[in-house]
Formats: C-alpha cells, structure tokens, sequence
C-alpha cells in the first residue's frame, strides 16, 4: 500500500473515533450541583461577558454579546419552525463549549427544571434565583422600557399583564449592574438586565404539562406543543419558562440576554432527548414541520442547514438530532 493512501485510511480513522462519543457530558439540574460548582458556572458565565466579541455583527461588545446577537439576527428564521428544537440544541452546545474552551471551565451546561419549583407553589423561592449561588432574582418592582415577546405583550392570549410582578432591573446576583448591548428586542441598546416575574403562565411548565407534552406523537404534535405560541394559545413549556421570568427572557429576540435562558432551553431540550428516547429506532431522526415561516415553505428534512452567521459552523439538522451521536456527546442526569 502506498504511503498516501495508508494516510488517508489512517485519517478516516482518526475522525471516525474523535466523532465517537465514549464520555458524554452529563448535563444536571441545577440544584443537583454544588454550592462550588454552582459559582464556577456563574463565573464562566461572567468571563464571557468580559471578554472581547469575535466582531460577527455590529454591536457586541462581548462574547456574551455574540451569542445574544445571533440568536436576535436569526429569530425569525428559528422560531415556529420545524428547526426550532434542533437550532436551539446546537446554540446551547456552542455555548457550552466556549464556556469551557474560552472560560476554563469544566463542567456540563445545568438545566432548570421550572417544574419543581412550580409543582411545590416556590416559583420566586427557586434556588435558582438564589443572590450568592444562583442567577439572582425579580426585577426591581418599576417600569423599565423593555419590549415584550413579539416587541408586545398584549399580544399573548392568556397574558395577564396585572399579575406581573418586577418588571425592574435585577438588582442581585452575578448579573445585577451588567449592561446589556443587545436588545431589548430587536434593538441594540445600553440598558439592565430586567425580569417580571408573571405567575399567569406558570400552567405551561407545570409536571402536569411536561408530561402532556411527552405524550404527544409524532414529531409533528410533539413540537407544536412544546414551542406553544402562536401555533396554539396559551402557554405551553416553552412560553411558560420564558413569560414566567419575564422581562428580557420573555422576549423571543433578545431572551439570551438572560444567562437564564440557557438553562431554560437545556430543560426543554432534555424533554425532546426525552422524547426521542422513548423508541429511538422510530424517534431519533423524526423531523418535520416548515422549514421557514413564509407561506407554502418546504418542510424542514435533516439535511436542512442551520445558520449560524459564524457563531460556530453551519451544520445540517442530521448533525444534531442525537445528542450522543458523536457530532454532539452529551446526556441529560
Ligand atoms: C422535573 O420535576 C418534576 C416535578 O418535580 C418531576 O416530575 C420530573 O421528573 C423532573 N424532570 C427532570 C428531567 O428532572
Ligand atoms: C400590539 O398588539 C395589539 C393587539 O394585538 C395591536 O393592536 C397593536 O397594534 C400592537 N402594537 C405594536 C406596536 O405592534
Ligand atoms: C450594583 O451597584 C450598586 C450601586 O453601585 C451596588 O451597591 C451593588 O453592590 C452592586 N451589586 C452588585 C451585585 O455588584
Ligand atoms: C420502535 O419503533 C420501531 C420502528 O417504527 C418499531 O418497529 C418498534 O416496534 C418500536 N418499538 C416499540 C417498543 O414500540
Ligand atoms: C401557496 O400555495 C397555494 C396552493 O398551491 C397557492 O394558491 C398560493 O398562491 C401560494 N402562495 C404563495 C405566497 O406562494
Ligand atoms: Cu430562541
């Protein structure tokens, strides 16, 4: 055999095994970890936000910045559509690593299960809320020029504004005096981290409704009813969490700026890993829904690229449907 294809054979291999996935990140609830493992995340967090932006759009400043703006540039091509589990999972494992690969940190992206907290009645009380080893909590109680969800709450069925609370700034823990860039919204604008916390959509992250959730089949209704709004009203998982903290997370452009966010979106990723488990021969790769949100778009297949604008590279939808598949290697404890 000759010297170069030996080598090519050689680096088949080696790419063969790097993409097989022996050690999976083991992805815990946040009140699962520890008071030191709790801060070195917060920390990692607060590291991205010192460090100077890669310069992918105008208007980041940090590197926090850049994930917030690609996730604002992109909402309307990732949201309401049949990609909207599967982009999301691939900005969560970006960020995880550039945590880990730019931060120094160790560990494994935590997930918030909003259900205990709202099962047992403590929504405000979550530790995750926590001032020292948590994200900290409410709002101040004053308006503060934020937009809503599409740039306008009323526009939610089932929003009650009357029962928010906060509102404000958020006035403790590690993020309280950080000042965002991106957002609110779609704007690029100075402002303070804001939640409102709303109990009126606690119903969609209830154990109840993630179980309803799990129930659905195929892919098709699975989807529809974890993403909620608009496809039906009222609040669902998805909404739930974001309206329910409220303020910055409530706004589907610019929620990123809520480091919440990404404990948000690892529950609900942990609930399609859920999902798809079940029957994994039948569940992995199922994938549909459109494609974009214009009319008559194409339905969405695995070979669908997911944009992102430099952020990481784009990958087709196939790459990250298994989380253990070696493109990805994570799972949910
Ligand atoms: C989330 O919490 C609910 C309510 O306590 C529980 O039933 C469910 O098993 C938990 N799920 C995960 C993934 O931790
Ligand atoms: C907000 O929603 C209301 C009710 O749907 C609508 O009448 C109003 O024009 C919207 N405002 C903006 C700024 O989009
Ligand atoms: C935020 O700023 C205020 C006023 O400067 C200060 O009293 C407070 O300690 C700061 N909080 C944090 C968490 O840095
Ligand atoms: C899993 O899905 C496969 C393919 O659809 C099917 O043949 C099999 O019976 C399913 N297994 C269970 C336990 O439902
Ligand atoms: C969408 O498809 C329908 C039915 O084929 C057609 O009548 C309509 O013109 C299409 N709309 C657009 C915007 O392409
Ligand atoms: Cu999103």
């Amino acid at each position: 055999m000759k010297l170069p294809s030996l080598l090519v054979i050689l680096s088949i291999v080696a790419l063969a095994c790097s993409r097989h996935c022996t050690q999976p990140r083991q992805r815990q609830e946040w009140r699962t970890l520890n008071d030191g493992q709790k801060r070195a995340y917060l920390d990692a967090v607060v590291c991205l936000q010192s460090l100077k932006s890669n310069g992918y759009y105008d208007g980041a400043k940090s590197r926090f910045d850049d994930f917030q703006v690609t996730h604002q540039a992109l909402t309307d091509e990732i949201h309401h559509v049949g990609q909207f589990l599967a982009w999301h999972r691939y900005f969560l494992n970006i960020w995880e690593d550039t945590l880990r690969s730019e931060c120094g940190w160790h560990g494994s992206l935590p997930y918030w299960n909003w259900s205990i907290d709202i099962d047992a009645g403590k929504f405000d009380q979550s530790p995750i809320f926590d001032p020292h080893t948590g994200f900290g909590g409410n709002g101040a109680d004053e308006a503060y020029p934020t937009a809503g969800f599409f740039n306008n709450l009323t526009s939610l069925p089932g929003w009650e504004l009357s029962a928010q609370t906060g509102g404000g700034c958020v006035t403790d823990g590690p993020f309280a005096n950080y000042t965002l860039n991106i957002g609110p919204g779609t704007l690029k604008r100075k402002h303070c981290l804001t939640r409102a916390f709303n109990p009126s959509t606690f119903g969609g992250i209830t154990g109840q409704n993630v179980k309803d959730t799990l129930a659905q089949y195929p892919f098709e209704t699975f989807r529809i009813k974890l993403e909620g709004f608009p496809h039906i009203a009222g609040f669902e998982t998805h909404t739930g969490g974001h309206l329910g903290v409220g303020g910055e997370m409530g706004n589907v452009y610019s929620s990123p700026g809520d480091a919440l966010f990404y404990a948000h979106h690892a529950m609900l990723d942990s609930i399609w890993a859920k999902w798809q488990s079940v029957n994994s021969t039948d569940r992995m790769y199922q994938i549909s829904g459109p494609s974009s949100v214009n009319v008559n778009a194409s339905q969405v297949t695995l070979d669908f690229v997911l944009p992102m604008t430099g952020l990481g590279d784009n990958v087709p939808v196939r790459n990250v449907m298994d989380i253990k598949g070696g493109f990805l290697c994570y799972t949910y404890v």
